[in-house]
């Protein structure tokens, strides 16, 4: 199989913005740490390649192994790669580097969301940093979710997808976006998605893609959970 994709196993975390891509290509790859230890998978796995991926490592997960020895790594750097390739990004230098910046932003965003639950020390508990988890959240919910998504709102002015007529691997990752703030923060997402009609379109149409429709339906879909970067901790919504 050509492509390997890294990312640790039990969550969707940033390998899901990869998978989606992959899924609606139908681009067969390996999700190694899912994979059974006896053939060659598993988290182990992942760290070894983590930690030998020269001569172009990569600093941490989700990262793509092409016909087993090119490693590419950074969510962004991946789709770019991944767009191009699979027919998810326009041919132009100036429509591909537009997507690329549409990601960029959504990479962005997911980054704050991610900071809601661990604002101080990453390597540290939720539990462990709850006032500044709860001032964070509340500053994302009330300012940050709403200016990501009028922006979003207004890419979507002019086009049915981000980019014009075509979908694009940064559709994708819009709609993982979206679904995560909403699993995240369903009271802040349902007030804000009121005033961004377009993004929510845009998000169910990308649900209904037949590709996408049943990677959603599938077992290898990990629903979200509270180890991912879209935590439901009811405290941070509002
Ligand atoms: N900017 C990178 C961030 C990668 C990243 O933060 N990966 C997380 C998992 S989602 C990780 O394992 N980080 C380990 C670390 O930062 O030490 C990307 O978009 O791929």
């Amino acid at each position: 199989m050509p492509y390997e994709l890294h990312y640790w196993p039990g969550l969707q975390g940033r390998g899901e913005f990869i998978r989606l891509a992959l899924e609606d290509a139908a681009v067969p790859y390996r999700d190694v740490a899912r994979a059974p230890s006896d053939q060659g998978g598993g988290p182990d796995a992942l760290v070894e390649r983590l930690q030998t991926g020269a001569p172009h490592p990569s600093f941490a997960p989700p990262f793509l192994v092409v016909d087993g020895q090119e490693v590419l790594g950074q969510t962004a750097n991946v789709l770019l790669f991944l767009g191009q390739r699979h027919g998810l990004a326009p041919s132009d230098d100036v429509g591909r580097l537009w997507v690329n910046q549409l990601q960029l932003t959504i990479a962005d965003l997911v980054a704050e969301a991610h900071d809601t639950h661990h604002p101080v020390d990453l390597d540290a508990y939720y539990a462990d940093q709850k006032p500044e988890a709860a001032r964070r959240a509340a500053a994302f919910r009330t300012a940050r979710i709403p200016k990501f998504l009028g922006y979003f709102e207004r890419v979507l002015e002019n086009s049915a997808w981000l980019a014009g007529s075509a979908c694009t691997y940064a559709d994708l990752s819009l709609f993982q976006a979206v679904v995560g703030l909403r699993y995240a923060f369903p009271a802040a997402m349902a007030r804000c998605e009121a005033k961004t009609p377009r993004v929510t379109a845009l998000t169910a149409r990308v649900a209904a893609r037949p590709r996408v429709a049943a990677y959603l339906a599938s077992e290898r879909r990990v629903p979200f959970n509270e180890t991912g970067i879209f935590r439901r901790y009811p405290e941070l919504d509002g």
